[in-house]
C-alpha cells in the first residue's frame, strides 16, 4: 500500500486534475521533440486544462509527459486551484490563505520521512549498462535550448558527509549522454553547498533525482528553507503525514516511495561539460551555455507507465512563478515578520517573472515605528538581502495594506500613483544576489552584488498611519444600497451575468 492524495501521490494528482477538468487526456500522438514543448507554452498563456501526453512518438512506449502541472488554471474561481492541489488544499484556496498555511508549518515541528521497504517506483528497476536515459521521452523544450530537459519539474536529493541534513531542491539537468545529466548546482544552493562538502573532500557526491515526486515534496524542494533544514521534515509538517521513502538501489538515499522516477547515481567532483542555453524563469533564452557538474545514472527506478512532469520555462505564468515565487513569497513574508516590521503580506507577483516581490506595510503600524522611508527601504534591505530567500529577489516593492498586492492591477496603480520618482528609489549596490537577473552588468554577475533595490509606493502621510482622499471605485463611491441595487439587476440592464469581480 502507498499513500494517497494529491499532495503525497504524483499519479493521484494527476487523477484528481483530471476528474476536475484542469487536465486534459492527450490521445493523439504527440512529438517530445517540441510539440509537447509547444503545446505546454500554449496552455500556460491559454489558463487551459495541464495536457497528460499518453501518446508519445518518441521514448518507450508507455512512458507519458504532463505539462503545466502548476499552470494558473482557467476554471472560474479556481486561478490557484492547481497549485492548491499541489497542498492537498482546495482548489478556490487564495494566495493569502495559502501563504498562511505554508508559514504555519515552517512554525511546526518537523514530521520526519517513514521508511518503508518497497513502494512503486520499484516496479521497473534498470542498474549498470540497462541505463540508457535516451529510452525515456526526454524532451526538448524550446527551438534555442541547448539539449533536451530531463528534469524541469523533479528535485534533487543530496546528504551532507556527517549525514546531519539531507537536501531536496529543484534544479533543472540536461541529458548529456546515455547515462549522464548536467545541471547547475549554484554555490549559494543547497545542492551545490553541499556538492562543495563532498568536493572539498576528493569524492564523489552521492545524488538521486526524483521526476513525478509527491507534489507537496516538489513544492517544498523549490522553496528557500534555511540551510540544514531537511524539506521531508518540512513537508510531513505541511500536510500532517510523514512522507513515505524508500532506500534508493544503489547510493544509501532515501527517496518517495511513489515516485514516477527516480534517478540514481553520483555528482562528479570535478567533471563540468556545457550546459543550456535554456529558456529561464525571467522569460529570456539566451545564447551561451556554461560549463556544469556532471551527474552520472547508475540505476533508474520507475513505475510502470511512468508520467514525467514538465515545466516549459519562460515568460510567466509557469511553475517557476507559481510554485517558486509562492514559495519564495512564504518564506520571505515569514522573515518580514519575525523581524518585527509592520508588514501583513509579501507576494511574488507572477506577472513580473520572480524578478520582484511586493510587500504589503501595515500603515497604522508603520506610523506607530516612526520610521522614515529610507529607514523602512533599508531595513527591509538588511533583513531580506542577506537571506537564503531575499538572494533571489532583486527588487521589493513597499504598498500599502489598502492594496490588494496579489491584483497586479492594483499593483501597477500603486507604483504608478504612489512611488515618487525623486525619492522613492532606495538601491543596494553591495546586497548579493542571484546572477541570473536579465539587467545586472557584466561586473554585478561576476561579483554576485548589486542590482537590488527597494521601491517604495508609500505616500508621504502615510508613515503618519492616514491616506489622504480615498479611492474612486465602485466600492468606495456609492452607498451600499446603491451597489446592491446595481449588481441585482445587472443583467436585467443587459450586461448578462454579472462581472467576476468589481473594486
Ligand atoms: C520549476 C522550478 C525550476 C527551478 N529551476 C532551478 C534551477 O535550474 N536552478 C536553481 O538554482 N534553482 C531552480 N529553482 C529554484 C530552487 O528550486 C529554489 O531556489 C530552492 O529554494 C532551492 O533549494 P534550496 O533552498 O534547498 O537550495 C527552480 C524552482 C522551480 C519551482
Ligand atoms: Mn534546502
Amino acid at each position: 500500500m502507498t499513500q494517497h492524495g494529491s499532495s503525497l501521490n504524483f499519479r493521484d494528482f494527476v487523477a484528481d486534475l483530471l476528474a476536475t477538468g484542469d487536465a486534459v487526456d492527450v490521445r493523439v500522438p504527440v512529438s517530445p521533440t517540441l510539440e509537447a514543448g509547444a503545446i505546454t507554452r500554449r496552455v500556460y498563456d491559454t489558463k487551459a486544462p495541464a495536457p497528460l501526453f499518453d501518446h508519445l512518438t518518441e521514448g518507450n512506449p508507455g512512458c507519458r509527459i504532463l505539462g503545466a502541472p502548476a499552470g494558473l488554471s482557467g476554471i472560474p474561481g479556481e486561478t490557484y486551484g492547481r497549485l492548491a492541489a499541489h497542498f492537498g488544499l482546495p482548489r478556490d484556496t487564495t494566495p493569502p490563505e495559502l501563504l498562511e498555511r505554508l508559514i504555519t508549518a515552517m512554525d511546526a515541528a518537523p514530521m520526519p520521512p517513514r521508511v518503508v521497504s518497497t513502494g512503486p517506483c520499484k516496479e521497473n528497476v534498470l542498474t549498470g549498462d540497462e541505463v540508457d536515459l535516451r529510452h525515456f521521452p526526454v524532451p526538448l523544450l524550446h527551438e534555442q535550448d541547448g539539449g533536451r530537459y530531463f528534469g524541469t519539474y523533479g528535485f534533487h536529493v543530496v546528504r551532507t558527509p556527517d549525514a546531519r541534513w539531507t537536501s531536496w531542491s529543484v534544479s533543472r539537468t540536461m541529458l548529456h549522454g546515455r547515462n549522464t545529466l548536467v545541471g547547475p548546482a549554484m554555490p549559494q544552493q543547497h545542492l551545490g553547498m553541499i556538492h562543495r562538502m563532498w568536493a572539498e573532500r576528493g569524492e564523489r557526491t552521492p545524488w538521486a533525482m526524483v521526476l513525478g515526486a509527491p507534489p507537496a515534496a516538489l513544492a517544498a524542494a523549490g522553496m528557500p528553507l534555511p540551510a540544514e533544514v531537511d524539506e521531508a521534515g518540512y513537508v510531513g509538517a505541511l500536510v500532517g503525514s510523514p512522507v513515505d521513502v524508500v532506500r534508493t538501489e544503489t547510493n544509501d538515499l532515501y527517496v518517495p516511495a511513489n515516485s514516477e522516477i527516480v534517478l540514481e547515481g553520483w555528482i562528479s567532483p570535478e567533471e563540468t561539460a556545457p550546459e543550456g542555453p535554456m529558456g529561464e524563469y525571467h522569460g529570456y533564452a539566451f545564447e551561451e551555455s556554461r560549463p556544469q557538474p556532471v551527474f552520472h545514472v547508475e540505476a533508474v527506478t520507475f513505475r510502470d507507465r511512468p508520467v514525467l512532469p514538465i515545466c516549459v520555462a519562460g515568460i510567466p505564468p509557469e511553475e517557476n512563478h507559481t510554485i517558486w515565487g509562492t514559495m519564495i513569497s512564504a518564506t520571505s513574508l515569514r522573515l518580514l515578520r519575525s523581524s518585527g516590521l509592520p508588514v501583513t503580506l509579501a507576494w511574488c507577483s507572477y506577472e513580473a517573472a520572480t524578478c520582484w516581490m511586493v510587500v504589503a506595510v501595515d500603515i497604522r503600524r508603520l506610523a506607530e515605528t516612526g520610521m522614515t522611508e529610507r529607514q523602512l527601504a533599508d531595513s527591509v534591505a538588511e533583513v531580506l538581502f542577506g537571506s537564503h530567500t531575499g538572494w533571489l529577489v532583486p527588487k521589493v516593492l513597499l504598498v500599502a495594506d489598502d492594496i490588494d498586492i496579489t491584483d497586479i492591477d492594483q499593483v501597477v496603480w500603486a507604483m504608478a500613483t504612489r512611488s515618487h520618482p525623486a525619492t522613492g528609489h532606495y538601491l543596494y549596490p553591495e546586497a548579493p544576489g542571484i546572477p541570473m537577473v536579465p539587467y545586472l552588468t557584466a561586473d554585478e554577475v561576476r561579483t554576485g552584488r548589486g542590482g537590488k533595490t527597494v521601491v517604495s509606493c508609500l505616500l508621504p502621510e502615510q508613515f503618519h498611519g492616514e491616506t489622504r482622499g480615498i479611492t474612486a471605485s465602485f466600492h468606495n463611491s456609492y452607498p451600499e444600497d446603491v451597489r446592491r441595487r446595481v449588481v441585482e439587476n445587472w443583467a436585467r440592464y443587459g450586461f448578462g451575468a454579472p462581472g467576476p469581480r468589481t473594486r
